[in-house]
């Protein structure tokens, strides 16, 4: 397979490629941000991504991720932790895994894809009806369907039923991706330690694909974008992505820069298994350079945007960084 900008990996980048990565940079700075490199990247077939030119990859490789070159450790399989802990439930419901969209809001002419909706935020997520409120029929208590004795949060990790946010309502454009249209992009396996704030740690087995392919796949709107450049910036990358459960109830942001790193992936699998709802099935996000409040499980909305995003622990007064 040909070597695109997005496989160079820090710390794997030959010298030559370097030097003309780093002309590359100059050349943006020189440019004023507006430096384009005409992107003939074909890697994904069957992704309708006809106007997937721009993206300036170089130059963010040269200011970001070159510069960043860290990478956290990554273990033997054998290491991983046959049972990983479940902690966190807030946005969390047992999806139908085929009623489920990835909602896609920032991309370059969204309405060239054939994953297009005028407005994404009508998307129903259907629940299975077994996470539907059940009552005991002897004693008309409602059960709890999922609990997990052995969590770190004990009985606290349940499944609710899916309460979708209220809509005053504001349409918003943008794509509905399919799992299917997820699993085209380049599949990576990876074994990292995963940290909570609270204070565990335990190595773990993800299987998905990077941000950063999805980010290549479906550019983000270069015009908005580069309008809030200086010349420090890329021009054609978002400065942060926003992520959001379906119900809108648990939301974090980060940097282009963990964006873009090669360890920073959308996990649709656990131990070579689908995920369970509570380990945020079907995608979740992974990144070992930042604590668990960041890796949003169950996603349903990504967003590109060059304004800080919300986050959910930040506004409960954690650093907004969490970075490890
Ligand atoms: N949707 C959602 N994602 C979440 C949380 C949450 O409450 N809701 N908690 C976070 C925290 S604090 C941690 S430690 C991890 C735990 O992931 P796990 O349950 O798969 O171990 O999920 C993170 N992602
Ligand atoms: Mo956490």
């Amino acid at each position: 397979m040909d070597k695109t900008p997005l496989d160079i990996e820090p710390g794997e980048i030959p010298r030559r490629t370097r030097r003309s990565l780093l002309i590359a940079g100059a050349a943006a700075a020189i440019g004023g941000g507006l430096w384009k490199w005409l992107n003939s990247w074909s890697r994904i077939d069957g992704l309708n991504a006809p106007f997937r030119k721009v993206l300036d990859f170089n130059a963010a490789i040269a200011r970001g991720l070159f510069r960043e070159g860290t990478r956290a450790p990554e273990y033997e399989r054998s290491k991983a932790v046959r049972s990983f802990r479940r902690n966190g439930d807030i946005g969390l419901a047992d999806l139908k895994i085929e009623d489920w969209r990835l909602q896609l809001v920032g991309v370059e002419h969204p309405a060239s894809y054939v994953q297009y909706s005028k407005d994404i935020t009508l998307w129903m997520y259907g629940t299975n009806p077994s996470t539907a409120e059940s009552v005991d029929t002897g004693t008309g208590v409602p059960k709890k369907l999922v609990t997990h004795e052995d969590d770190a949060k004990g009985a606290d990790v349940t499944m609710k039923p899916m309460e979708m946010p209220e809509k005053a309502h504001r349409s918003i454009p943008g794509l509905l991706l399919t799992m299917a249209d997820v699993k085209k992009l380049p599949h990576v396996e990876m074994v990292t330690e995963f940290k909570c704030i609270e204070g565990w740690s335990e190595i773990v087995y993800w299987s998905g694909v990077r941000l950063r392919d999805l980010l290549a796949a479906f550019p983000p709107h270069i015009e908005s974008a580069s309008q809030l450049y200086s010349t420090e910036f890329v021009a054609g990358l978002p400065e942060y992505i926003a992520f959001e459960t379906p119900d809108g109830q648990y939301y974090v942001g980060i940097e282009r820069q963990v964006a873009l790193h090669p360890q920073t992936l959308l996990a649709y699998e656990l131990n070579g298994q689908a995920l369970t709802p509570d380990h945020g099935a079907p995608l979740r996000l992974v990144t070992p350079l930042k604590y668990g409040v960041k890796q949003i499980k169950q996603i349903g909305r990504i967003t590109y945007t060059n304004t800080r995003p919300r986050d959910y622990w930040h506004e409960q007064g954690y650093d907004y960084y969490a970075g490890l």
